[in-house]
């Protein structure tokens, strides 16, 4: 096997054959309604307002090109990355310099306002940048990794919103030493892998940073290399590095781009991040945008290490487990568990454990047989509608906590903006063993699947 490419300008290169490549002009304000029009990586390479740069998109928004990003088979992708999350961490190997490190924009030098940000919705005045970053939790030394919306608010300064407890809790310590701002990079351009594991969510505080495993998901070592104004390595293969500081103190009300495709919590007082340098490569670095609205990267990247670490659970109850899925068109509300089981009992015991789980994206549960094609949102709602007496089949757990991006949900007290409370509901979707099992199989016209309507036209 091929050891996976260390950068994201030789992914790409690899997977060329599937990239949509976009060589027409492109004005920076359509990038976002272009992008989400495709399921597979976009590179746009005449972009009007930043002629120097490029800018990719989607890297994983299936699973086809989320397998592309572990180098395995898709049949292997999930299983791949939930046994490599249960290994030990692979540190990155420091080294001096890196091609990040070709063009340094330093001082007045390093102004957001010449990258190719995008706006992302109808409404938007100010560019938002959607990169992976790193921080470093102050007291066991371990870097952090996630992705902290940032609306660029000055040519050197942003409103950045950070949604995962663990940054919170990191920024906490910070503040509980005394410090007024904590040091931070943003990751431009980088292999998917590092971005799949940046947004792993779970049990790993004491034991290791996000940033110590990307080496063990990707089976190969990745470099890093001091950073110019911030104490924090940067990874030597990024096509563009943002350095910087979060400030405390400094609130200011930021916009929320919500993976549930809605514009709630409608606002946000989030800190201000100072922008100290800029560095990139010199031949036409690609920013990676992950656009935020309607289907896109926004609703599956930071729920991949989520199905990982499902599948690994429900592996556990005995379960042969075909597939874990938080499908873009469920908003990141909803998950689809797939499997076979034995006998009565098992379903509903891995609906309440997928209900039960560490994050707010699991209000709605789906449990499906492996015949069920998750592909297909139609194959979905077939399976639920045919296969669910709602009498037996389902059952709903009232007020637990709600994503801050559900609308139906309901808001708490002001003191505890932009939380809420929802009722969840599992349901079981999958061929009853409690019937004859012929009465699920379904009916296919002769040769389905092999004579082709396009072969006849
Ligand atoms: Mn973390």
């Amino acid at each position: 096997m091929q050891p996976l490419e260390a950068s994201l300008r030789d992914y790409l290169h690899t997977h060329s054959n599937s990239v949509v490549r976009i060589r027409k002009p492109v004005g920076i304000r359509d990038i976002g309604a272009l992008s989400a029009q495709t399921d597979d990586p976009i590179l746009f390479e005449n972009i009007i307002e930043a002629p120097d740069f490029r800018v990719a998109d989607i890297l994983v928004k299936n699973r086809e090109n989320q397998a592309r990003a572990l180098g395995v088979s898709r049949e292997d992708y999930l299983r791949t990355l939930a046994h490599r999350l249960r290994l030990p961490p692979r540190p990155p190997v420091k080294v001096a310099g890196g091609p990040v490190k070709e063009v340094r924009w330093l001082g007045v030098d390093a102004d957001l306002t010449r990258l190719p940000i995008p706006f992302h919705k109808e409404g938007d005045t100010r560019p938002y940048i959607t990169l992976a970053n790193i921080i470093r939790d102050p007291e066991t030394g371990f870097l952090n990794s996630n992705h902290a919306g940032t609306t660029v608010t000055g040519r050197h300064s942003g409103a950045i919103s950070f949604a995962t407890p663990h940054s919170v809790r990191i920024m906490n310590k910070y503040r509980q030493m005394g410090e007024t701002k904590m040091p931070i990079v943003m990751m431009g351009g980088v292999p998917p892998a590092y971005e799949i594991m940046a947004n792993y969510s779970g049990l790993h505080l004491d034991v290791w940073g996000e940033f110590d495993m990307i080496g063990t998901i990707m089976d190969r070592d990745i470099e890093v290399t001091d950073a110019e104004t911030v104490p924090l390595p940067v990874p030597t293969q990024a096509e563009v590095i943002i350095e910087g500081y979060v400030h405390f103190a400094d609130q200011t009300v930021g916009a929320v781009t919500s993976p549930s495709m809605y514009h709630i919590p409608q606002y946000e007082h989030v800190p201000t991040l100072e922008v100290t340098a800029i560095t990139m490569r010199e031949d036409r670095p690609i920013y990676r945008n992950h656009q935020t609205c309607p289907a896109t990267d926004h609703q599956t990247l930071p729920r991949l290490c989520h199905e990982a670490v499902l599948y690994n659970r429900l592996s556990e109850m005995g379960l042969a487990v075909k597939d874990v899925r938080f499908p873009t068109w469920g908003a990141a509300l909803s998950c689809i568990i797939q499997f076979d089981y034995r006998h009565d009992g098992f379903v509903n015991d891995a609906l309440m454990m997928v209900m039960g789980a560490p994050w707010i994206n699991t209000k709605l549960v789906v449990a499906v047989s492996p015949d069920t094609n998750l592909d297909d949102p139609a194959d979905v709602y077939h399976a639920i509608a045919t296969r669910c007496d709602p009498e037996r089949d389902t059952f709903v757990v009232p007020r637990t906590r709600g994503s801050l991006y559900d609308p139906s949900a309901t808001p708490l007290p002001d003191e505890f903006y932009p939380f809420r409370t929802v009722g969840k509901m599992g349901i079981d979707a999958t061929i009853k063993a409690r019937h004859d099992r012929n009465d699920f199989k379904r009916a296919w016209p002769i040769n389905w699947g092999n004579v082709k309507l396009s072969d006849f036209l």
